[in-house]
């Protein structure tokens, strides 16, 4: 299964605001996310969300300022090459200053205006349950429009690593 990254940078404790980028290129293209992208080999996931977030939005991280909120299983059973294993994290601290790159055009949202008509079918289910300070693991199914959930599983996760269960539909 493919690895991939996706960071939520939030202002305020509990957020109050989240900065989102419209992507502009690529897989999601015109949707809203967060910032990251495939983990490449010899790289730890919090390796790959560092760089992804200052090569989309400019600006750098420390580990030590990035927690690991979600796990979340993609499958897309009418195009499996889109499927994926996404590891959320979320930071509040940064250094730099946000700036638009090729693929991202970030905009701050309100946390209450989350546009969810713009973004992938998933995040409703998952994303406000991570800003109001749970960490989960879900697993979603996409029906053959490869836009609408199918099926989905979400639950409290306690941030250690998953069990193979997760993996068998590489
Ligand atoms: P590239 O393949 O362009 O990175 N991603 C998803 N994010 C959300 N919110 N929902 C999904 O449901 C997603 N599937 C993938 C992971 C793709 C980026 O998109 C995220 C990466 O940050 C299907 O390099």
């Amino acid at each position: 299964m493919n690895n991939a990254t996706l960071c939520l940078l939030v202002r305020g404790f509990p957020p109050n605001a989240i900065l989102l980028g419209l992507k502009k290129k690529g897989f999601g293209r015109d949707k809203y996310n967060g910032f990251g992208g495939k983990v490449e080999p010899g790289e730890t996931v919090l390796q790959a969300t560092i760089r992804e977030v200052a090569e989309e939005v400019g600006i750098q991280l420390l580990e030590k300022d990035v927690q690991r909120v979600a796990h979340l299983t993609f499958l897309f059973p009418s195009k499996p090459a889109w499927n994926q294993v996404v590891h959320v994290f979320m930071a509040r601290k940064w250094s730099g200053v946000v700036s638009e790159s090729p693929e991202m055009r970030p905009v701050w949202f309100n946390v209450s205006e989350i546009p969810f008509d713009r973004m992938w079918a998933d995040d409703q289910h998952w994303m406000p349950r991570v800003l109001t300070g749970e960490r989960v693991r879900g697993s979603f199914t996409f029906a053959s429009d490869n836009e609408t959930i199918q099926t989905l599983e979400i639950e409290p996760w306690d941030g250690r690593e998953i069990p193979g269960i997760y993996e068998v539909w590489t």
